[in-house]
């Protein structure tokens, strides 16, 4: 039996905590802003949440050092992060999006997928349902947003991310390749830093490169991942659009005895950690797409770091491999080591759940 096309939006706002921002203070419009870390004229620590159009045109991006972001556009507007305010637009926004939804997903605060396969018939009439709720948002809320339209929430995501702001794009599924094919291999989702190093260094810089790869050699590259990648690059994601489970988070965490500088076994702590969170997750049928480590020196410093897979599992492995990179650069000669923690979240029951391979 064939399986109905689908049909998924991604909805993604436009420079969110900045435009809230412009929304609420109306003296801001037309001038460059930049949400984050007090700038202190240049000195300031600390990164870019996120700025305005104006003020990327500036070359300000997200994550940039806030003391990089003043030499580049002193004259912007400054604002520190006011989480609780985006949060209650965000909800404003999600439940506007929900009821639209056969199927809903929010994905981080100003993003979500919607499945709306039984609603609709055609791309027109999925375009004319996508301007209406886009409509809708920005009727009630004062806010624009990007729409990506196509048959799974790979491409979707892609497409929202294309005409940026207040986009909307439609990627039909006969059109699927030929749209992924010139963007930077970086696009698909998982592709990390270090796997576009790795990828670009094989010679592959577009989605198109990566889709005509040899899958053979991409697999021995990459193990699993590198299946995942030759689908991707061609498009094909079977991922279900799901609601997120109630149970935020599952983790442990091990103080050792001693403080330790024996790098191998703290590796093979954070193994057994891994291990033991999936199982606890297996246990309460729930896959995970976040993976968080925690490391704490000697001296009580403590950092935590983490990575969401676009893909969701409740594999041991996707968990070690993570977690390990995630450790990495904590590793220093120069520091002992007093606890490690594994923590994994964006939990979805995996009762629901289909594997993005087959
Ligand atoms: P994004 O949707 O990635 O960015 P954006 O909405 O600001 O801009 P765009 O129009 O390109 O979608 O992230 C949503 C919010 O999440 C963003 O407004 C601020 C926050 N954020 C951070 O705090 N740090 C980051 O590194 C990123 C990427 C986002
Ligand atoms: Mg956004």
């Amino acid at each position: 039996m064939t399986e109905k096309r689908r049909m998924i939006f991604h909805f993604d706002m436009d420079h969110f905590f900045t435009a809230v921002e412009e929304r609420e203070h109306l003296e801001l419009k037309d001038k460059p802003v930049i949400v984050g870390a007090d700038p202190k004229a240049g000195t300031g620590r600390g990164v870019v949440s996120t700025s305005n159009y104006q003020a990327r045109k500036f070359g300000v991006k997200s994550g940039m050092p806030i003391s990089r972001a003043w030499r580049l556009c002193p004259k912007a507007v400054y604002l520190p992060v006011n989480y609780e305010l985006y949060m209650r637009v965000s909800n404003k926004i999600m439940d506007i999006l929900r009821r639209h939804a056969d199927k809903f997903e929010q994905w981080g605060i100003d993003e979500a997928f919607l499945d709306v396969t039984t609603k609709i018939n055609d791309y027109a009439s999925a375009e004319a349902l996508a301007r209406e709720v886009k409509d809708e948002i920005y009727a009630k809320e004062g806010l624009t947003c990007s729409v990506g339209i196509s048959s799974n929430k790979l491409v979707a995501k892609i497409a929202s991310d294309f005409q940026k702001p207040s986009g909307l794009t439609i990627v039909k599924e006969e059109e699927i390749e030929k749209f992924l094919g010139p963007l930077p291999v970086r696009r698909l989702l998982w592709v990390g830093r270090k796997t576009g190093q790795k990828l670009e260094n094989m010679g592959i810089k577009t989605i198109g490169d990566l889709a005509r790869y040899d899958p053979t050699v991409l697999t021995d590259a990459f193990g699993e991942l590198g299946k995942q990648l030759h689908l991707a690059a061609h498009g094909v994601d079977r991922s279900d659009v799901q609601e997120r489970s109630q149970i935020r988070s599952i983790s442990r965490e091990m103080t050792f005895q001693d403080d330790t500088d024996d790098f191998e076994a703290v590796l093979k702590t954070l193994d057994k950690l891994s291990e033991e969170v999936c199982e606890d997750a297996l246990k309460q049928r729930l896959n995970f797409r976040t993976v968080t480590i925690r490391v704490r020196y000697a001296n009580f410093e403590t950092h935590t770091h983490s990575e969401t897979l676009s893909f969701i599992t409740d594999r041991v492995q996707d968990a070690e491999r993570t977690t390990r990179d995630l450790l990495q650069p904590y590793l220093r000669r120069d520091k002992r080591i007093r606890l490690v923690g594994v923590r994994v979240s964006n939990l979805i029951s995996s009762e629901k759940q289909r594997t993005l391979v087959q």
